[in-house]
């Protein structure tokens, strides 16, 4: 282990990251870790402001993929129902709900591979009306083409979560029916369409610390950072085949959110899957390493996340406020292009 005492400098953004360079910050002592990431926070954003986020399935089970974490898989016996998308009213009221409570972002999900554009006209209604709400909206829906995205752009969309997952060397391990050249790919037309890039992945799928590098490596030398990135802790679904995997330390979780803030620094970091597992203490080492976002609303797509009222309660003991607020992405924040986001 390092036993580097570096002074926090002023963190510029960076898309020429080493892997060298990310397995040192992993290598840190955990203090001198989240004191940098801490720090680097600090020069980007109120460290005591947390993003809300609110998920929504509208289109549950029956996935044709073998994501070998996922309750949604046709391929596994989860005991999931399979429903049909949701219409257009029903996800208002789950819109409507999730304002009221103070969310500032619908992030709608669908089990499915790829879009159909059989379902586009659908989609896009679902986003202006969501938009109209006055809310930030974000979909999840599997690989897009480059005019799928733009449909979606146009309608209003202002994000698109697409999760790499892990280091393309696990990969093989987890998915075996997209490459990860194809979500990649579904990442460039979201950029090129102009959304925000939601992206992130999950750790405590079996993989090495090596690993966990390589998913944050990837994603920090993107042409521009991610807007959002949800780093998931796997929650192990009984049927899967990673059903019975044993829990990661929640301290490599901290390691892997604190090394995310650092490599990504305007970022938001997404405290996202598995807080129930970590309780308030872990939860708060979380957002001392830089997280600022969480899932908010007491279902994540098909598993339980913490009640709304345990989460304004530790948000309240913590002292921190939520926030609605556009993010001040790397689009946003960097007016040279020297970071390669133009
Ligand atoms: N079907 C679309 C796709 O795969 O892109 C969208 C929905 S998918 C469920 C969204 C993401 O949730 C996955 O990419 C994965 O990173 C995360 N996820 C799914 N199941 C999970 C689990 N059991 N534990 C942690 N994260 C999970
Ligand atoms: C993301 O990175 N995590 C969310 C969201 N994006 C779509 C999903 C977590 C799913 C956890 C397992 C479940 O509820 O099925
Ligand atoms: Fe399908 Fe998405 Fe689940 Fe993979 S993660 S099986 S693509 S719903």
């Amino acid at each position: 282990m390092s036993t580097l005492h570096e002074s926090p400098q002023t963190q510029s953004i960076r898309n020429d990251w080493t892997r060298e360079e990310v397995s040192r910050l992993f290598d840190l002592s955990l203090m001198d870790l989240v004191h940098q990431a801490q720090a680097v926070h600090r020069q980007h954003f109120d460290p005591n402001e947390v993003q809300l986020s609110t998920l929504l399935n509208i289109k549950q089970g029956g996935c044709s993929e073998d994501c070998k974490y996922c309750s949604q898989s046709a391929r596994y016996q989860t005991g999931i129902d399979n429903e049909k998308l949701m219409d257009k009213d029903r996800v208002l009221q789950f819109a409507r709900q999730a304002k009221a409570n103070g969310s500032g972002r619908f992030c709608m999900g669908a089990a499915w591979r790829n879009v159909k554009n059989r379902n586009m006209d659908e989609l896009v209604e679902i986003v202006q009306a969501v938009k109209d709400l006055g809310m930030e909206t974000c979909m999840t829906l599997g690989m897009l083409s480059s005019e799928q995205a733009q449909q979606l752009a146009d309608a209003g969309l202002d994000y698109y979560n697409h999760n790499i997952d892990t280091s393309r060397e696990f990969y093989p391990e987890v998915v075996t029916t997209r490459s990860y050249d194809d979500r990649l790919d579904t990442l460039e037309n979201v950029r090129s369409a102009g959304m925000h890039v939601c992206c992130g992945g999950i750790i405590g799928m079996g993989e090495s610390r090596e690993d966990r590098g390589g998913l944050l490596h990837t994603l920090a030398t993107l042409p521009a950072h991610p807007g959002s990135v949800p780093i998931n802790m796997l929650v192990p679904v009984a049927g899967t085949p990673m059903g019975d995997r044993e829990m990661i330390d929640p301290l490599e979780l901290v390691r892997t959110i604190a090394v995310a803030r650092i490599l990504m620094p305007a970022s938001y970091v997404r405290l996202s899957a598995g807080r129930r597992s970590i309780g308030e203490t872990g939860q708060a080492l979380c957002f001392l390493a830089g997280a600022n976002s969480i899932f908010y609303g007491d279902k994540l797509l098909t598993t339980p996340n913490p009640e709304e009222t345990s989460d304004m309660a530790l948000l309240e003991k913590l002292g921190m406020k939520t926030t609605g607020e556009p993010v001040a992405s790397q689009e946003a924040s960097c007016e040279s292009g020297s970071c390669g986001c133009g």
